[in-house]
C-alpha cells in the first residue's frame, strides 16, 4: 500500500498521475483534426479512467464529465482508483477542448487535479466568471467585481509596464462583447481563444512564455475548479463567481451544499490543502507540445505540479512500447 507523506498526498503519485495525463492525450490525439468531438473525448475518457484504476488510491471524482446520468463514465461521484490508498478528491478533464482537438488548434490538454478528500470545490455544470493572474503580484491586484479597465490598470502597475504591454486572454463568445472593448478601450491587446480556459488560466503564470498577463471572462466552473488547481501550484490568484441565474441553478448548486449564490471563491477556496496537478498536451500549444507519433515511439509534453513543494516538473517521455498505448 503506498505510504502517506507528510503533506497528506503520498509523494510517489506525483510521477503516476503523468501516466493518467499521458495516457488520454495520446488517445485524443490519435483523433485529432478529424473533426468528431465526441469521438476524441471518449477515447481520452475510457484511456483515463483505465489509468486512473491502477492507481493506489481511494479516489472520488467531483469536477468529471457530467452528472451520473449523462455521463456513464468518469461522472461526479464515481469511485477510481485501486481504493488501496488515500482518498482522494479527484478533478478531471480527459479532453479540455474537444472542439480544439477536433480542429486540431492550440492548447488542447488532458488534465487532471488530485487533492485531500473534501479538498476540491463541489461545482456545479454551470457558467463561472473568472478572472486570474500569475504569481508575483499582492493579493487584490485583480477584484472580480472591478471594472475592466480597473483590472487592466492595476495589473499594468503593478507588473510595472504601459497598459498596452499587457496581454488579457478571453474566450471567443458574443457574450464577451463588451467585456472585449472595455479591456481594447484601455489599450491593452487581447489574445481571444477559441475553447481552453483551463490553458487560459495556467498561461499566465508564465508571461514570459505565453504572452498572457490576465485570464478574463466566463466559462465553465470545473474548469474554474481545474484552474484553480494549478493556480495554488504555481502560485498566482484566481477569482470565480458562479453563475447561477436562475431558479433551477440556484437550487441545482444547493443541493452541491453551495448556500450563497454570489459567492466570489478565491484560489484556496477551490482548491484548498496539499494539491497535485497534471497537464499533457494533445495539440501543440504555448506551453506544451502536442503528442507527436513517430514509426518507432511516441512523444508526450506533460508538466506536473505539486502545492506542498511548489514544483513544477516538466516531464517530456519518448513511449517506446506502443502496445501500452493500444
Ligand atoms: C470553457 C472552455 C472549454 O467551454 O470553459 C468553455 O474551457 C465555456 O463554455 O474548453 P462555452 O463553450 O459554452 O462558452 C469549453 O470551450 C468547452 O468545454
Amino acid at each position: 500500500m503506498a505510504k502517506r507523506d507528510a503533506a497528506g498526498l503520498d509523494r510517489i503519485l506525483t510521477m503516476e498521475l503523468v501516466r493518467v495525463t499521458e495516457r488520454a492525450a495520446v488517445a485524443a490525439a490519435r483523433l485529432r483534426g478529424r473533426g468528431d468531438e465526441k469521438a476524441a473525448d471518449q477515447v481520452a475518457v475510457d484511456a483515463m479512467r483505465a489509468e486512473l484504476n491502477r492507481l493506489a488510491i481511494k479516489g472520488t471524482v467531483v469536477i468529471g464529465e457530467g452528472e451520473r446520468d449523462e455521463a456513464p463514465m468518469l461522472y461526479i461521484g464515481e469511485e477510481v482508483g485501486d481504493g488501496e490508498g488515500p482518498e482522494v478528491d479527484i478533478a478531471l478533464d480527459p479532453l479540455e477542448g474537444t472542439t480544439i482537438c477536433a480542429k486540431n488548434l492550440p492548447n488542447a490538454l488532458a488534465v487532471i487535479a488530485i487533492a485531500e478528500k473534501g479538498s476540491l470545490l463541489f461545482a456545479p455544470d454551470v457558467y463561472m466568471d473568472k478572472i486570474a493572474v500569475g504569481p508575483g503580484y499582492a493579493d487584490g491586484v485583480i477584484n472580480i467585481d472591478a471594472s475592466p479597465e480597473d483590472n487592466i490598470r492595476s495589473l499594468a502597475k503593478a507588473k510595472g509596464v504601459p497598459v498596452t504591454e499587457i496581454t488579457a486572454c478571453i474566450l471567443d463568445r458574443p457574450r464577451h462583447a463588451k467585456l472585449i472593448d472595455a479591456v481594447r478601450g484601455t489599450g491593452a491587446a487581447i489574445r481571444l481563444i477559441g475553447d481552453g480556459d483551463v490553458a487560459g488560466v495556467i498561461h499566465t503564470t508564465n508571461p514570459e512564455e505565453t504572452g498572457i498577463d490576465i485570464y478574463m471572462g466566463t466559462g465553465g466552473a470545473p474548469e474554474g475548479v481545474l484552474a484553480a488547481a494549478a493556480l495554488r501550484c504555481t502560485g498566482g490568484q484566481i477569482q470565480g463567481r458562479l453563475i447561477l441565474d436562475t431558479p433551477e441553478k440556484v437550487a441545482r448548486a444547493a443541493k452541491m451544499g453551495i448556500s450563497d449564490p454570489n459567492k466570489i471563491y478565491r484560489t484556496e477556496e477551490m482548491a484548498r490543502g496539499d494539491v497535485l496537478f497534471a497537464a499533457t498536451g494533445v495539440t501543440d500549444g504555448n506551453m506544451l507540445a502536442g503528442v507527436k507519433f513517430d514509426r518507432n515511439f511516441i512523444t508526450t509534453d506533460t508538466i506536473v505540479l505539486r502545492s506542498s513543494s511548489r514544483t513544477v516538473r516538466s516531464i517530456k517521455a519518448r513511449h517506446q512500447d506502443l502496445e501500452k498505448f493500444q
